[in-house]
């Protein structure tokens, strides 16, 4: 019996292609057709080896649709003589609300960076708000209590998470897609770089 040779070349080359990911350029370019599915990112976010506290990550999505308009509104609390959260992430023209639930005034200002302005000085139960409408990073303060500090980071996307007490982080529905990634956190710099939803979770370290 005469063996195929051509045939059994072919077929080991197409296993071999299959197993090394030849067609990839293939499955990309149908991918880019369709309007394909969205996942869960999931990541951790830490410091060298401990959880990085307070680090937020987004996805740059300069194409995303709008929010729905019945989204619920973003809250930075007054309780304590403390903001809650200490860092809120939220989307570009995102009215975040500042209500007083504390037991004395507060007068809740923004004057260096992002968001410039001044609610002035405002008594328990009252709500002020404010209209996030650029990108950047707002420092909060107090006017009445110095030791009153938080931060506001304003992005250009939908797609963004703030980590929790052990550095997880999920960020919601992502589309299928290559994206360009940033983190950033109190007292350090941006950390950047690129994911793949093909890539599996995401890992950032501040050296
Ligand atoms: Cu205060």
């Amino acid at each position: 019996m005469k063996a195929n040779a051509p045939l059994i070349g072919a077929l080991i080359l197409a296993v071999w292609s299959a197993m090394h990911g030849i067609a990839a350029p293939v499955r990309a370019a149908l991918s880019g057709q369709v309007q394909q599915s969205a996942a869960d990112l999931h990541g951790t976010a830490r410091v060298r080896d401990r959880a990085a506290i307070d680090a937020v990550v987004w996805l740059d999505a300069p194409n995303a649709p709008p929010n729905d308009d019945d989204a619920p509104r973003p809250v930075l609390d007054q309780r304590n003589l403390t903001f809650i959260p200490h860092v809120l992430i939220v989307r570009v023209g995102s009215t975040v609300n500042f209500p007083n639930n504390d037991r004395v005034f507060h007068n809740v200002f923004s004057y260096r960076d992002g968001k410039r302005f001044d609610l002035g000085t405002y008594p328990v139960g009252a709500l002020r708000q404010v209209v996030f409408d650029q990108p950047g990073l707002s420092r909060i303060f107090c006017n009445i209590h110095p030791g009153m500090a938080a931060f506001v980071m304003t992005v250009d996307t939908p797609f963004f998470a703030h980590a929790d007490g052990n550095g997880a982080f999920t960020i919601r529905h992502v589309p299928a897609g290559r994206y360009t990634y940033h983190a950033w956190r109190p007292g350090a710099t941006e950390v950047n770089g690129t994911w793949a939803s093909d890539s599996g979770p995401l890992s950032l370290v501040w050296p």
